[in-house]
């Protein structure tokens, strides 16, 4: 079977594909790998999650394609660039090194082929959960895997889809909730956009809190490339500069909607 020419971008974004957990949408994201290509591609963290591998080894061969599938696009010629985040904090212990032709760093600078600075950080630094409250993460952890051992993520896909509503994983809901959605996703907006400024940047891709954006912010570029949890979505720039948010489509990814449940935090 020949696969067609990939789609071909000058930079794609992806960040928290949280492998090593149910939730992690490898497959999607495989797909999305063999039919896009980049000069450059950004990692923007939590690719593992450290935390769940930590407490149960759970890694499937479609999570190790995921590693094969970035170092093959390192060695064919794309400068892949490894953000880490929170969930894969344990690599930020080698920014500055390289690894198989992938560059980790704690941050990048990119500039768009029109000229413009964006400073790329995986985002946890402006998440006030993460900062001030890290006791509640392993609280939110415990309590969402006790929902899963319930059998409860089934019953709730399972009602939204009665209802009609979209697939989203009860994770994303209960964190949407907790955090009071808006108001935590604006402060993170701000910080974010602030910090990029502080940086002489003119705009800031991060990822973390799984929800893909675009938007001017007090002036300042947000953007925001999305998860492979719920949303499979990737941050893209044109040839010519201009930037872009897809998403995963296709048979890959509406058959996902119907497997496990995510339990990942932000
Ligand atoms: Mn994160």
């Amino acid at each position: 079977m020949d696969d067609p020419a990939p789609t071909r971008y000058r930079t794609i974004w992806i960040s928290d594909v949280h492998l090593g957990t149910h939730a992690a949408r490898a497959e999607e994201l495989l797909d999305f790998l063999r039919r896009h290509d980049a000069d450059t591609l950004y990692v923007v963290g939590d690719l593992v999650d450290g935390w769940v591998l930590r407490r149960t080894w759970w890694w499937p061969q479609a999570h190790n394609d995921v590693l094969q599938k970035l170092l093959r696009k390192a060695r064919k010629g794309t400068r892949v660039v490894y953000v880490p985040g929170n969930h894969d904090e344990f690599a930020r212990g080698y920014a500055g090194h390289a690894f198989g032709g992938v560059e980790v760093t704690l941050e990048a600078m990119h500039e768009t082929a029109d000229g413009r600075r964006l400073l790329v950080v995986h985002g946890d630094a402006f998440d006030p959960v993460v900062t001030k409250h890290r006791w509640l993460v392993p609280l939110a952890h415990g309590f969402l895997g006790l929902l899963r051992g319930l059998g409860i993520p089934t019953a709730w896909r399972l009602v939204r889809r009665c209802l009609g509503r979209p697939y989203a994983s009860l994770a994303t809901y209960v964190r949407g909730r907790a955090n009071g959605a808006i108001a935590a996703l604006g402060d993170f907006e701000r910080l974010a956009t602030a910090f990029a400024r502080r940086r002489g940047a003119d705009g800031v891709v991060c990822g973390h809190v799984h929800v893909p954006a675009m938007r001017m912010v007090d002036g300042t570029l947000y953007l925001n490339d999305g998860d492979w949890v719920d949303s499979c979505s990737a941050l893209v720039e044109h040839a010519d500069g201009r930037l872009e948010l897809v998403r995963a489509t296709g048979r890959e990814a509406r058959s996902a909607a119907a497997r496990a449940p995510a339990v990942a935090t932000a």
